[in-house]
């Protein structure tokens, strides 16, 4: 039977190279690289390695990543260092680089953390377009905010545009889902112009008490692409504007009817799922009140929907519930269930023990941990899924 192409089955694979949990964005920045090694332990605690095929991708090369960002960025990118680095220099802050928040720090080992998270979303969805798996997990992806010649909110390099526009080589349609607590807006405006790529992202948004934006500022439900009605890209975007403290069954009904309404009529033949955990509750930076299996429905669902899906990780910023969090999503692609005792023999127990840490099980209740008070009522919620509708009827033609 050889020249036969293997079927898909239920295959699932694991993308990973452990060399990027030794690159650190400064002491104080709350992006973590740590936060990979925990969700790796856990899925080797649970013996979850057995139940999918894993690869370990070397870096990306540079011709890889030209597929979408700018020759110029990338050779600033591949030749900084904190030695070399000159913050008044105009390209520098041109290219996301400096000022005052120093969202996007050069730190040693820079260009071999972002081609190595990079190429393992390339592989991902290789392993998708050759059919060597139904599903292809990256948890070191998803810098959704990254454009081709800027650095924006942590991100560098953007893996999910390289990675759809990897599938766009097999597949008419893509979805791309974004249940990040941050606006896609990177993804969304790579694709903004093409109907060959919908984007839906769920996001805080609404300024604070003092009236700044929540990060990166766009995303209202009104953005649904480029103004010109001629662009073929209008109407191929759709936002999920949500308030502070939204709890899991608000969201969990939110997500399954907008995502099943843009699955029905847009029709998507592979689906990328960015993961970003700073939607749970009690994240660093988050706003939301979301517990792990509520997170975890937004995966089961789009699993149900039956078509290749590529999972990428993304924000989160309590590390010990990413780690958490990824590893029940790990688990719900294989079709396995985790008991909430943690195994006894994980390495970093520590880092889950305590009442703080979340008393050493795997489903803690994140609800009482510095709670948001809910801002989201139903008629607002209500309000939200109509206009969603609403703007789903541009895919009617
Ligand atoms: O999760 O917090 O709000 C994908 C992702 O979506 C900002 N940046 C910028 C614009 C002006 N502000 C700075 C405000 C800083 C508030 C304190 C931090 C402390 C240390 C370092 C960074 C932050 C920080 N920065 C918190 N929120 C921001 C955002 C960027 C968020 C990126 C989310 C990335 C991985
Ligand atoms: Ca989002
Ligand atoms: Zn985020």
């Amino acid at each position: 039977t050889y020249g036969m192409e293997k079927p898909r089955g239920y295959s699932v694979s694991f993308h990973y190279n452990p060399h990027v949990e030794y690159h650190h964005f400064g002491s104080s920045h709350p992006m973590k690289p740590w936060r990979l090694t925990l969700t790796k332990q856990l899925v080797l605690a649970y013996g979850l390695e057995f139940t999918m095929d894993l690869y370990q991708p070397p870096p990306a090369t540079f011709e890889q990543l030209s597929q979408f960002h700018d020759a110029g960025y990338l050779e600033f990118l591949s030749r900084v260092t904190p030695q070399n680095v000159e913050p008044e220099d105009p390209t520098f802050i041109s290219y996301g680089f400096g000022g005052e928040s120093n969202d996007c720090p050069v730190f040693d080992g820079l260009w071999n953390y972002v081609t190595l998270y990079s190429n393992a979303s390339l592989w991902a969805a290789n392993s998708l377009t050759s059919q060597q798996s139904s599903i292809a997990i990256n948890w070191s992806g998803g810098l959704h905010h990254a454009k081709k010649n800027m650095a924006s909110g942590f991100c560098y390099i953007n893996d999910i545009v390289l990675a759809i526009q990897q599938l766009l080589t097999r597949h008419q349609r893509v979805l791309y889902i974004d249940i990040d607590v941050h606006h896609g807006d990177g993804v969304e405006q790579a694709f903004e112009s093409t109907d060959r790529v919908f984007t839906l992202s769920y996001h805080k948004f609404g300024v604070d008490k003092n009236g700044y934006p929540f990060f990166p500022g766009t995303g209202n439900i009104t953005e649904i692409g480029p103004a010109d009605p001629s662009n073929r890209g209008k109407g191929h975007c759709l936002n999920i504007p949500i308030e502070d403290g939204i709890d899991d069954h608000q969201y969990e009904w939110l997500f399954k009817t907008i995502t099943g309404a843009v699955v029905e009529k847009y029709r998507p033949e592979a689906i990328v799922l960015q993961c970003g955990a700073d939607s749970l509750g009690g994240d660093r930076l988050g706003r939301f009140n979301l517990n792990i299996k509520a997170h975890g429905f937004c995966i089961e669902t789009v699993k149900n929907y039956g078509k290749p899906m590529l999972l990428i990780g993304g924000g989160g910023y309590t590390p010990r519930n990413v780690a958490r969090t990824w590893c029940h999503e790990t688990a719900v692609c294989v079709g396995a269930k985790l008991h909430n005792n943690l195994p006894s023999h994980l390495p970093y127990i520590q880092a889950f023990q305590g009442e703080e840490n979340g008393g050493g099980i795997m489903y803690p209740d994140l609800h009482n941990t510095k709670r948001h008070t809910n801002d989201n009522t139903q008629a607002k919620l209500q309000n939200i899924i109509a206009h969603a509708m609403e703007n789903l009827r541009y895919l009617e033609g």
